[in-house]
């Protein structure tokens, strides 16, 4: 009888239903998963727990303590600005630097460019790649990748929330090992509640761990129904905008951009988010929050969780978003 769900690695108790690890007294001897994570796989019925950052850092620090190499997970198509902060706690672990989703971004991007983006992230790392897990791309290079940097059995995976961490160990399982045991994936933040152990083969387990929750993550602030609009499934479209005289842009209630000199403006947003715009003056959503923002030539402005839009030319832009949702600029990705 396991200890702890092998979907989420939360640690099983029968008293509370509300919170992690529930299971049913009459499952507790024939179920490895929680009910949180049999509802997840079977009715896509979600069930929000958060976690402390906290016990996060704790785990990095654990991990520090050993010379197993890491695979930092990132999103590509939300690269977070604070990863050199995790990677501050690794000093003793090889990082290999997993740039992930790269389906989302256009096909024209090329993937040279998003590797030459890793280098302005301040991170010490021993290799770099960019992978597409619902698209089972460059998983024969990431394996060859891990086992000519593996220094023991165990290779851990961290990353933020929701970067694929979860998914691409189940790609990894379903690709190269016999096993049918799959760990927990959705669309919410904080599906995976502590380090589970997955064993691919005799000479590699890899340590799934519940990831860094960014509170400036426009994900924490959305419902379901919301969050499957925002998170992109297929290849961007993108949309330009020539900026000639005063006008806004709306990426339906959650995003106002308001620019008014010369520009061209690319919005890089999932295609089921309605973007309009509009030359005429308006109030809408003018009571969000409101961010000024002098960009440089060919920067993005990045709306954590939602999207980025490329600036072509220097100028002032104005921002409305979610009060609590980060917004920064950085120098181009693609
Ligand atoms: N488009 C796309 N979505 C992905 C990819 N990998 C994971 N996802 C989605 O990202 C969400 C979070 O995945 P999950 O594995 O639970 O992330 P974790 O929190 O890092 O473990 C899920 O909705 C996945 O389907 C990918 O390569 N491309
Ligand atoms: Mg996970």
């Amino acid at each position: 009888m396991n200890n702890s769900c092998r979907g989420c690695g939360a640690k099983f108790q029968t008293f509370d239903p509300n919170s992690e690890g529930y299971i049913k007294v009459e499952n507790r001897e024939k179920s490895t998963l929680c009910e949180r994570c049999f509802k997840i796989r079977n009715y896509g019925e979600y069930q929000k727990i958060t976690k402390k950052n906290e016990d996060f850092f704790n785990i990095l620090k654990k991990i520090n303590e050993t010379k197993d190499l890491v695979l930092l997970v990132v999103d590509v198509f939300n690269i977070n600005k604070n990863l050199k902060d995790i990677c501050s706690y690794l000093k003793n672990n090889d990082i290999i630097v997993i740039l992930n989703k790269r389906d989302v971004l256009p096909l024209s991007v090329k993937n040279t460019n998003l590797l030459a983006y890793v280098d302005s992230m301040g991170i010490n790392y021993v290799d770099k790649i960019v992978i597409s897990t619902n698209k089972n791309f460059n998983f024969d290079s990431l394996m060859h990748m891990i086992d000519s940097h593996q220094k023991t059995k165990n290779v851990y995976v961290v990353g933020y929330t929701n970067v694929g961490k979860s998914s691409m160990i189940n790609k990894i399982i379903y690709n190269y090992s016999d096993s049918n045991l799959d760990v927990t994936t959705s669309i919410l933040p904080s599906t995976t509640l502590s380090n589970v152990n997955v064993e691919v083969n005799d000479g590699l387990t890899l340590i799934d761990t519940p990831g860094i929750l960014d509170d400036g993550n426009i994900m924490n602030y959305l419902e379901p129904n919301d969050l499957k609009k925002v998170l992109p499934r297929d290849e961007i479209r993108t949309i330009v905008y020539q900026i000639r005289t005063k006008q806004s842009i709306f990426v339906e209630d959650l995003l106002r951009v308001d620019a008014e000199m010369y520009n061209n403006l690319t919005f890089y947003f999932s295609n089921r988010l309605n973007i309009e715009r509009t030359f005429n003056k308006t109030d809408k959503l003018s009571k969000l929050k409101k961010y000024d923002l002098i960009v440089f030539e060919n920067q993005d402005i990045v709306i954590n969780g939602l999207g980025f839009i490329n600036v072509t030319h220097s100028g002032k832009i104005t921002i409305y978003t979610l009060p609590d949702v980060e917004v920064f600029t950085r120098k181009a990705l693609i």
